[in-house]
């Protein structure tokens, strides 16, 4: 481990050049290319890298100052002690990332002869994709202008990105754009014809060449999003530069084109998905930076963990409009456990997604609860609890092993389901904190003594707040059991993405019909509710009479 000094690498000999955004830290530990800061001409912005991997030692620098070639960024403490050379130096320069990887300048555009249109000539020339710098593809990301649009000399064209710049390519003189042979996310190389300029041209003039690059490229290479201010950008007609993409419209381009954000910062809205029209600029002439970004999601995650987001945005349902119930008696707040706030977003989200279906239905379980009882005794020698619960996973996973149609999942590609060859039961379970849902693995290969055990443990570990994560995962189906509380029958929500749960109530001795006389009978509702999207009512109810045959007669468990 050594100290080194990272400095400003070379910058093509810009002066003065302002900080807009650190990326990094004291304490942080960086790695070799990581973004540290960016810099910003009133034509360009560059990411500053890392040029090895340690961790930030102090920051000499803040937003706002302005550096040239050599300045002192900040102190790294090396991670990289074979590195000898390097470590032994006291001052190392970041890898000069941006001259490496935006264009170097092309030969200058072709001077255009000024004359009247009668002596001047028509002439198809082509676009070429300037020099890259050494970068051997890069991204096209934005189309500046359609087929038919006319264009001044540095009329923006195209925006090109590699992984450390984005380049804006102008048009190398005026004229008419006849066609662009691209589109957005294709790939692009030095040399590449991407389209052809339709121009006027006096007679002899060097203008008159059939290829013309664009004017050079570094000079050019400004940020995708124009500073409000940028010579460059007020030269595009934005409004005449509608977006040629399948999945953007040309509204949309024009909004996102008067965002004012950097190269890394889009890059970063991309990733996450993030409409940058959506998000507040706190930088320097309210440019969006790349915490203004962090902030918006975490914004977001925050408002669907409360379930507010996916009951606002959910299929575009309103929000249930705030009160101030206050105003109608005394009241206090609350704070939600973190579990009631996920199991809201949740239930939400399952409600709002899931097409529900409920079926009812009663078992006979006069015998069970017999046998049950003739077992409580033996039970509680081996340490266990023989509730209804144990014999209402069994008789689910058998349930499940005999109907797998229950036994699925939708698959997120929607074109497949997933048939699951395990049988894992969710448990519903009433905790202080709120409703977990433990799972117990392989049910359909376990006896009932065992389920009880496992069953008490996990209900033991999520009353605790000691359920593992992956407790809590891979159920096929939930049983949510409010029988020892009582009520005839509720309608539980689908835990997706398994496709259905059983809501089990208090069991009553009702009079059955035998045939010839009514007799007192243990009678246990049910609720199945299932994802129509996966399961038939045809399905529940085949899957409901072999449950309910299995738990009326108890020695078919064992089968
Ligand atoms: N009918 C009649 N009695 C029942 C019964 C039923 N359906 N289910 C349980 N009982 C009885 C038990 O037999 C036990 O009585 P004994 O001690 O005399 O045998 C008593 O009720 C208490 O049972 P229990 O609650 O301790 O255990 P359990 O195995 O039945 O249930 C659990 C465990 C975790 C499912 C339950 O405690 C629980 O938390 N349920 C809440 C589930 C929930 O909140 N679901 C969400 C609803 S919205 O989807």
């Amino acid at each position: 481990m050594s100290k080194l000094t990272v400095t400003v690498p070379d910058i093509g000999g810009a002066e003065n050049v302002e900080i807009i955004e650190i990326n990094v830290a004291v304490g942080d530990s960086v790695n070799a290319d990581q973004d540290l800061l960016v810099l910003e001409t009133d034509k360009a912005t560059m990411e500053i890298p890392c040029p090895q991997a340690g961790k930030v030692q102090a920051l000499l620098v803040k937003v706002g100052d302005k550096v040239s070639e050599g300045s002192a960024i900040l102190e790294l403490e090396s991670a990289d002690s074979a590195d000898t050379e390097q470590n032994n130096a006291e001052q190392i320069s970041a890898e000069p990332a941006a001259a490496a990887q935006e264009p170097a300048p092309a030969a200058p555009a072709a001077e255009i002869n000024a004359g009247s249109a009668a002596d001047s000539v028509e002439s198809l020339i082509d676009l070429v994709v300037p020099d890259l710098g050494g970068a051997s593809e890069v991204t096209v990301i934005e189309l500046c202008a359609r087929p038919g649009d006319t264009l001044s000399a540095d009329d923006s064209l195209i925006v090109l990105e590699s992984d450390k710049a984005s380049m804006d390519i102008p048009a190398p003189q005026g004229g008419t754009l006849k066609e662009l042979l691209i589109n957005i996310g294709d790939k692009v190389k030095e040399g590449q014809v991407y389209g052809r300029l339709l121009t006027q041209e006096q007679p002899g003039s060097a203008a008159s060449a059939q290829q013309t690059s664009a004017q050079p490229a570094l000079n050019k290479a400004v940020e995708n999003a124009p500073a409000p201010t940028a010579a460059a950008v007020s030269a595009v007609p934005v409004a005449a530069a509608p977006v040629v993409s399948e999945t953007t419209n040309s509204a949309e381009k024009t909004d996102i084109h008067n965002v004012y954000a950097g190269p890394s910062s889009r890059r970063l809205a991309r990733q996450l998905g993030v409409d940058l029209t959506k998000v507040k600029g706190t930088g320097d002439r309210s440019r969006i930076t790349k915490d203004d970004i962090r902030d918006y999601v975490k914004a977001l995650v925050k408002q669907a963990e409360s379930g507010v987001a996916a009951v606002t945005s959910g299929a575009g349902i309103p929000a249930v409009p705030a009160v101030d119930f206050a105003q109608f008696g005394e009241i206090e707040l609350q704070l939600m456990s973190k579990i009631k706030k996920v199991t809201a977003a949740n239930m939400s989200r399952n409600w709002l997604n899931v097409p529900h279906v409920t079926q009812f239905d009663e078992a006979d379980i006069t015998d069970l609860d017999a046998f049950r009882a003739s077992m409580k005794a033996e039970a509680e020698k081996q340490g266990v609890k023989l509730t209804p619960l144990p014999f209402l996973i069994k008789a689910a996973a058998s349930a499940l092993t005999l109907e797998p149609s229950f036994n699925v999942s939708l698959h997120h590609d929607g074109e497949h389901m997933v048939q699951k060859h395990y049988v894992h039961i969710g448990i519903a379970c009433d905790t202080p904190n709120g409703l977990m849902v433990p799972v117990l693995r392989d049910a359909d290969k376990k006896g009932i003594y065992q389920i009880a055990r496992e069953a008490s443990e996990l209900i033991e570990k999520a009353r605790n707040g000691k359920l593992k994560p992956n407790e809590m995962q891979g159920g096929c189906f939930t049983i949510s059991s409010l029988g020892a509380m009582g009520g005839t029958g509720f309608t539980p929500i689908v835990n997706a993405p398994e496709v259905a749960i059983m809501g089990v109530s208090k069991a009553q001795i009702k009079p059955q019909w035998n045939g010839k006389e009514f007799v007192p009978r243990n009678m246990l509702p049910l609720a199945v509710s299932y994802d129509h999207r996966a399961i038939n009512g045809a399905d529940c109810g085949r899957f409901f009479t072999t449950l309910v045959a299995l738990l009326s007669d108890v020695r078919r468990l064992i089968l």
